[in-house]
């Protein structure tokens, strides 16, 4: 295709919709380049930029291109976007919600499950061979019928909170304000939460508002029985408070797909039973990444056709 760039893309999403992109539209593809600010230069004209929240987005890039209107992002976290800086100049942002939304909370409820039950651990029980040496595996921890708080009931949170009528759990949640038309009971205070919960499954977004949020007296007030998932960022939980709670007891287990430094986990975590971990893979299914690919590019040919996204963050 000739004629100006249309389209900077810097991240990649996936070979068939970035073939797809490349057909339609005319695309320069720097998702293997570093130096952006740089490599930029020939796609002055273009007005949408395809982003991940892996590859984020900085301001100093913006900078470098005036007939920029809209940011088209992959995955639903945006903390690694300035998105502030993106507004001062009006362009418009759009992440992808709702595609992602039950295979996370499957995952949460996956974590859950490994965590309290030890699925993990039996696994490696019985492929090592510890089954027919040793024998009867140690009891583990009922999940059904149990207590569980969600922190931040956006999409995520409701996905994982809906996924409670099968176990028959009550459920009640801490939000930034309360949902009243919502059947969960809100609890204001996210320690009342932690000190009542037997699982607090945090599904809350990241960025500076939630940091550390999850600090020692909530990890403390959910208790040596309690369980602490975590599918939304690393850095809500103060980590070293976590490790420290976990090793002396007064944390009962942590299942996490989400670190403060990925992929770099606490070494001390590898050694842990009652710690389930994941490779920061929520979203991560064959049917889902596709989903996500196919709404970014959907958003980026909203704009360009229509001058508006589909799913724009608000
Ligand atoms: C991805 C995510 O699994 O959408 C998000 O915000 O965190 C997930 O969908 C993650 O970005 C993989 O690194």
């Amino acid at each position: 295709m000739s004629g100006p760039y249309q389209i900077v893309q810097i991240a990649s999403l996936g070979d068939d919709v970035d073939a797809e992109l490349a057909r339609r539209y005319r695309v320069l593809p720097l998702w293997n380049e570093a130096d952006l600010e740089n490599m930029v230069a020939p796609a002055r004209d273009a007005s949408v930029l395809i982003t991940s929240v892996r590859r984020g987005l900085r301001s100093s890039l913006i900078d470098k291109l005036p007939n920029l209107g809209a940011v088209c992002s992959w995955g639903v976290g945006y903390e690694t976007l300035d998105v502030s800086a993106a507004r001062e100049r009006g362009i418009v942002l759009s992440n992808t919600p709702h595609v992602l939304d039950n295979c996370v909370a499957d995952l949460a409820w996956a974590l859950m499950f490994s965590t309290a039950r030890r699925t993990s651990v039996g696994d490696r029980y019985v492929k090592g061979g510890q089954w027919t040496e040793i024998g009867a595996f140690p009891l583990s921890t009922r999940v059904w019928g149990k207590r569980l708080g969600v922190v931040g009931l956006g999409r995520i949170g409701m996905a994982i909170a809906r996924r409670a009528m099968g176990f028959d759990m009550e459920v009640r949640y801490h939000n930034r304000s309360e949902r009243p038309e919502v059947q969960y009971q809100y609890e204001p205070s996210l320690l009342a939460l932690a000190e009542w919960a037997d699982f607090l499954v945090l599904a809350c977004p990241g960025g500076p508002e939630t940091r550390h949020i999850v600090n020692r007296d909530v990890l403390k007030a959910l208790g040596s029985t309690g369980i602490l998932v975590n599918i939304a960022r690393g850095t809500v939980v103060d980590e070293s408070a976590m490790v420290e709670a976990l090793a002396s007891g007064e944390l009962g287990g942590a299942g996490l797909d989400v670190v403060a430094n990925e992929p770099h986990v606490p070494p001390e975590l590898f050694t842990m039973d009652n710690v389930s971990l994941m490779p920061h893979v929520g979203s991560a299914t064959l049917e889902t990444r596709s989903d996500m690919a196919r709404l970014v590019m959907q958003n980026a040919e909203s704009f360009l056709e229509h001058g508006r996204l589909l799913t724009p963050i608000v």
